[in-house]
């Protein structure tokens, strides 16, 4: 027989997110989690961001990859403080791995936390980690297809970050239907911002960068 005592048992993962929103809550840290598959400019987006916002906010970052801290090079040379966790094969990250890296962050001096989460489109959209939300990255050089294909992830973020805008210029190099993909993701999410960007020439980037000011002065309630 069963017995319904009212009360869901948190899985562990549920439990350190919990934690850690805590945390961040306490101390109102924004804290944004990038999901996207390998090689559609996440790091290069966040190097940009940190540079071009410097002045105004102060970012730290944790880096999840499979292996190496390839990644974290890239950011310290942004000098923004950055915590590099290697998954050792996991698809995604943890909410307690990202407990460990907000302990080894200075959290007493930051807005905003970016995680980079392990590259793929599925996995990591399904581990809750204490973030504020999430943010989608999907490069034109991966098919305008994708939000129909990969609906979890597009549905759960706030932001959808279109890259690599520039390879749209380059000839009939890529094809990619921008409009098709923006109607595709506020399909499944009335709610989702949508920037079209290129981290490479910094296009569109102005866009970000105020949603991200914005978001940081609310929270802080400024
Ligand atoms: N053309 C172009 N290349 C980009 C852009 N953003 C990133 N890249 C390049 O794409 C590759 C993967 O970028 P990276 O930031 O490492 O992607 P990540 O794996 O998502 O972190 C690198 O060679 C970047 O220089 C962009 O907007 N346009
Ligand atoms: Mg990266």
């Amino acid at each position: 027989m069963k017995v319904n005592v009212g009360k869901r048992i948190l899985s562990a993962n549920e439990e350190y997110a919990l934690k850690n929103r805590q945390f961040l809550t306490e101390r109102k840290i924004l804290c944004l989690n990038m999901i996207s598959s390998p090689g559609s400019g996440k790091t290069t987006i966040l190097v940009r961001t940190i540079n071009a916002l410097k002045n105004e906010i102060t970012i730290g970052v944790i880096e999840g990859d499979i292996q190496t801290d390839l990644d974290a090079e890239k950011i310290r040379a942004t000098e923004a403080p950055v915590v590099q966790i290697e998954t050792k094969g996991a698809c995604h990250l943890s909410a307690a791995q990202v407990n460990t890296a907000l302990n080894r962050l200075p959290t007493d001096n930051l807005d905003l936390i970016i995680i980079e989460n392990v590259g793929n489109l599925v996995c990591p959209s399904a581990f809750e980690l204490g973030e504020t939300g999430k943010i989608a990255v999907l490069s034109v050089a991966e098919g305008d297809d994708k939000p129909v294909k990969y609906p979890a992830i597009f549905a759960r973020s706030k932001v959808l970050l279109i890259n690599k805008t520039d390879l749209l210029k380059v000839g009939a190099a890529v094809d990619f239907d921008i409009e098709r993909a923006k109607a595709d993701a506020r399909k499944l999410n009335k709610g989702i911002e949508i920037f079209a960007t290129s981290a490479k020439t910094g296009e569109g980037m102005a866009g970000w960068h105020n949603w991200l000011k914005k978001q940081v002065k609310n929270l802080q309630g400024a």
